[in-house]
């Protein structure tokens, strides 16, 4: 019965090992009337849903981040000055969100910045994306 337990730890380890690789979901923007691009995605532990943001340069992003976890703090952090983008924020489970224009082209890597203790960085278990500025 001792080795129950063991087992049980496994599954759990590969389990959290599939969700750290690096597989994207791809969103692409649309520019609604108001001349705003809007995309939304999901906040969970520990990954991006969607992870891949296709937005288009000089043009308004509004982008809406939900918390899908209610114990387990996330934010949104992309440093992106070169970009005109330069964002950290604390992602609420009601929605939060994050507006910039996006000034240059280019692929800016984003990531959830939350560390417990001696535990690996959310980011390090996959809370991570990429936002592709295209013409
Ligand atoms: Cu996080």
């Amino acid at each position: 019965m001792r080795v129950l337990p063991g087992i049980a730890l496994t599954v759990l380890l590969l389990g959290q090992t599939a969700l750290a690789k690096n597989v994207y979901t791809v969103a692409e923007a649309q520019v609604g009337d108001d001349g705003i691009q809007r995309l939304e995605m999901i906040a969970d532990s520990y990954y991006f849903e969607p992870n891949y943001l296709v937005v288009k340069v000089g043009v308004p992003v509004e982008l809406t981040i939900t918390r899908q976890t209610m114990l387990v703090p996330h934010n949104f952090v992309l440093h992106a000055p070169e970009a005109g983008i330069d964002v950290e924020k604390a992602i609420e489970t009601d929605g939060t969100k994050i507006r910039f224009t996006p000034n240059k082209e280019g692929k800016y890597p984003f990531h959830c910045g939350k560390k417990l203790l001696f535990f690996e960085s959310h980011q390090e278990k996959g809370m991570k994306g990429i936002l592709d500025v295209r013409p």
